[in-house]
């Protein structure tokens, strides 16, 4: 293609903090090197074709939601959030990498709609500022494609640093980023996805679902958002449902806060036991891990992981552990045993780094 221009954005792990962007709390992503490569060229008929894994789809620049229901509804969402916002998109060419794999609780999604954003922007001439990006690939999925998601993935694909992870707090508007080192490797550790093939689908009624019952719970106790809870509030709650829902936004919130001491002192052995307890609150509270999940974190601490649980919005997806890499054959070899013995198909395990946010390459 001529005049190409290329952007590599990454996808992301949460090390901890999950379900808490959508109740105001803090969540502390890393960026990682499986990522999507976008190729954009300017078209000025108003048509949009996009390229990915051996499809095309072409849509005009005027689409609105309702149009589209395939992968393509996720760029065809960018193009109508942009113009919506008044950038002035009149078609593209895209064309999609990736080495991240899809609905493993990666951020592809968000990769996706990040890249075609950035892209598109660019190529309008328009530099709004990643903040408006962020909340521009974030309507694309809540208000095009119809997954009710949080804004975690888009600051994490678009204000992480390489060796970091980025400290996101969702009680401001706009959240406040910071980083924080997130250096294991230097102690001979390695962060290994393991990405157990059960493939969620956000638009899927469990997650809004998660989403509704939050917001149910914060309006009974008169909050904001759920994260303000402090303990009197959680006593007072006389469903255990809900109980258990807001004891795990509670005490998430307490881990995210350790966790980045943690990782600070480079105490592994804490960050490690909170990653675990992480995973058991999102398995009994908040109830959105499922038995292959549960059954690749145990298989993790059996391989002496210093600490294991699931990644993302749950319901399927990838576990991720910290561990040394001496022992990620191990793990391999006993997560891929316990799934056969359950007659699942094989897992794909793999090791993962911290890495910048998306950028366009020269
Ligand atoms: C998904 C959502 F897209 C995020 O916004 C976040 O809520 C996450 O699930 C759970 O922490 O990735």
């Amino acid at each position: 293609m001529d005049d190409v221009r290329r952007w590599r954005v990454p996808g992301r792990v949460n090390l901890i903090g999950e379900h808490l962007d959508h109740n105001g709390g803090a969540t502390l992503p890393i960026a990682i090197d499986r990522s999507l490569l976008v190729k954009a060229r300017l078209r000025t008929d108003g048509t949009v074709n996009v390229w990915s894994r051996g499809e095309r789809a072409s849509f005009a620049v005027d689409v609105a939601p309702g149009d589209l229901s395939d992968w393509s509804a996720y760029a065809a969402g960018v193009v109508w959030a942009l113009r919506d916002a008044g950038v002035a998109v009149t078609g593209a060419d895209l064309v999609l990498e990736s080495t991240l794999p899809v609905g493993a609780g990666l951020s592809s999604s968000a990769a996706l709609t990040c890249g075609v954003a950035l892209a598109l922007d660019d190529l309008a001439g328009a530099s709004r500022s990643r903040e408006e990006l962020a909340r521009i690939a974030q309507r694309a999925e809540n208000d095009f494609v119809g997954a009710p998601t949080g804004l975690m993935d888009q600051y994490a694909v678009l204000f992480a640093e390489a060796g970091h992870a980025v400290h996101l707090d969702f009680g401001s508007d706009p959240p406040a980023a910071e980083p924080v080192p997130a250096d294991w490797g230097d102690d001979g550790l390695v962060l290994a996805v393991i990405d157990t093939g059960v493939h969620h689908e956000l638009a899927a009624g469990e997650y809004a679902e998660r989403r509704r019952e939050c917001a149910e719970i914060a309006s009974e106790l008169g909050l904001e958002r759920l994260a303000a809870i402090g303990l009197d509030g959680l006593l007072s709650l006389t469903d255990e449902t809900a109980k258990a829902r807001a004891r795990h936004v509670l005490t998430e919130s307490t881990r995210v806060r350790g966790a980045v001491t943690a990782l600070r002192r480079r105490d592994w052995t804490a960050f490690g036991a909170m990653l675990t307890s992480s995973h058991a609150s999102l398995r009994d509270d908040f109830a959105v891990s499922c038995e292959e999940l549960d059954v690749a974190v145990e298989a993790a601490l059996a391989s002496d992981a210093l600490g294991a649980r699931m990644t993302g919005g749950g319901f399927g997806g990838s576990a991720i552990a910290l561990l040394p890499p001496k022992r990620v054959d191990h793990l391999r070899a006993r997560v891929e045993a316990a799934f056969a013995a359950r007659s699942w198909a094989a897992p794909d395990v793999f090791t993962v780094h911290s890495s910048p946010a998306a950028a366009r390459l020269p």
